[in-house]
């Protein structure tokens, strides 16, 4: 399903928080690094998520699905080599139905109850093995990487490419995770090795290191509690490889959550599903088919269909030829068997499970469920679990986290304090004395 945002300045009031102008249309282009950066500000406010993966397995089939865009898919390794940046959405229920109210967002779209909130995507080139060498594409294009809140790793559950992206019969597809997590580790490794000479001069060490990796969003206690779990000095750092490497372990097991999607599970069987799973404890694996979640998006575009990914089938709404019905039912039966493609419960899951996120709704008007411009439920938050209401009056404005007084339950219409422990559909007033 396609839609647009529309510019709230038009009918209702001043700029959201987030945007600037109409919330992009799924972007159609690939990006050089120096547009991304700027693309990166203009929605800086939208977390990202990156692809990563070895080549061949379904990155650019998941972001065009996801992004509703067109980019370049093929059945070789490094069909991608410049970055592809989008906008997906996470799914989430909306409150109005239950309220008995009817919203209007403004950050987010709400279709039929279900809001969409809107994220940055990023698809980068296949790594393969020794790609901190040199090796494929290199790892050069990691750096597109650094702001990702959280990876999406694509692997081939069904076992019919390699590591590097060619044709095979029975590969493990364990060995692309190990593969990746041994490449982002190196690539860091080596950013790190590259400033050990001016690290060396500094005796604030974890607040030189978080200097160093502030686009990974380090700081200098984050660096401290890494440096610390990995018995290493931070005072004029002098470390050896070997340390170089704990230290980078370490932080990429904290800085980037990994979820794995079991990519091309239409051409695998559950067994093999299984057996990834049970080869990566402590690892979130979600079985999908980017091939037929794109190929259900596309019959969606052409009026063949209606489909919400969020609701996990489809109803032929069209007239399909012969091939075309015949692809249809192919596909009803393997939405039913497994439902859904598992492309929606990706970015879901990494967003509210991966992410520890839940949705809040700010609200101005605790009777009416609206903001100053009367849009009822108009923005739909993100915030990590365990957020207070002063965290939200933080993400709106630090001006009314400073001069907040209190929060208002906008359902109970009770009183919170600014500790309190924000709930996932929370509708919330601040209150402040500005
Ligand atoms: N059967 C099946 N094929 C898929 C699926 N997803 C992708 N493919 C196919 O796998 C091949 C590679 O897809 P891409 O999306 O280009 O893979 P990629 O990971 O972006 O590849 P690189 O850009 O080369 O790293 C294409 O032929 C796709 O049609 C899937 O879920 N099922
Ligand atoms: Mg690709």
């Amino acid at each position: 399903m396609r839609f647009e945002l529309t510019h709230p300045l038009k009918e209702t009031g001043p700029e959201p928080v987030a945007f600037d102008q109409t919330l992009p249309p799924p972007l159609l282009f690939s990006y050089s690094p120096s547009i991304l950066i700027k693309l990166m500000q203009r929605y800086g406010d939208m977390m990202l998520i990156g692809m990563v993966g070895a080549p061949n397995k379904g990155k650019s089939t998941i972001f065009s699905a996801i992004t509703e865009s067109e980019v370049d898919i093929a059945d070789y390794p490094f069909t991608t080599i410049k970055p592809n940046l989008g906008v997906a959405y996470a799914t989430s229920e909306c409150p109005d139905k239950s309220l008995g109210i009817k919203c209007h967002p403004r950050n987010s779209a709400c279709i039929d109850g279900t809001r969409l909130i809107p994220l940055n995507v990023i698809d980068v080139a296949g790594l393969v093995p020794g790609a901190s060498l040199g090796k494929g594409m290199g790892s050069q294009f990691l750096n597109d990487l650094v702001n990702s809140e959280a990876l999406i790793q694509v692997v081939d559950v069904s076992g019919e490419t390699g590591v590097d992206g060619n044709p095979c019969s029975g590969c493990d597809p364990s060995e692309e995770v190990k593969m990746v997590y041994d490449e982002l580790v190196q690539w860091l490794s080596n950013i790190i090795k590259k400033h050990l000479g001016s690290l060396s001069r500094r005796k604030d060490g974890s607040a030189a290191l978080a200097e160093m990796l502030s686009g990974f969003g380090a700081n200098p206690e984050k660096i401290q509690e890494i440096a610390d779990s990995c018995g290493l000095p931070l005072s004029n750092i002098a470390w050896d490889e070997e340390a170089v490497t704990t230290f980078a372990e370490k932080f990429i097991i904290s800085n980037k959550p990994v979820l794995v999607a079991a990519n091309k599970l239409d051409k695998s069987n559950a067994g093999k599903l299984e057996a990834l799973i049970s080869k990566l404890p402590g690892h979130v694996v979600v079985g999908c088919s980017g091939a037929i979640e794109l190929a259900l998006k596309k019959a969606s575009k052409n009026g063949l269909i209606s489909y919400s990914t969020w609701k996990k089938t489809f109803e032929i709404i069209g007239k399909p030829s012969i091939e075309q019905n015949k692809a249809l039912s192919y596909m009803m039966n393997y939405v039913k068997e497994h439902n859904g493609t598992g492309i929606q419960e990706i970015i879901n899951k990494c967003v509210f499970g991966l992410l520890d996120n839940i949705v809040v709704y700010p609200v101005e008007n605790e009777n009416k469920y609206t903001d100053h411009f009367d849009n009822v439920l108009p923005d739909a938050i993100l915030l990590k679990k365990g957020s207070t209401a002063l965290d939200l009056a933080a993400s709106i404005h630090t001006d009314l986290s400073k001069h907040m007084l209190y929060a208002i339950d906008a359902r109970t219409k009770n009183r919170l304090s600014k500790e309190y422990v924000l709930q996932n559909n929370d509708i919330i007033k601040i209150v402040s004395t500005r």
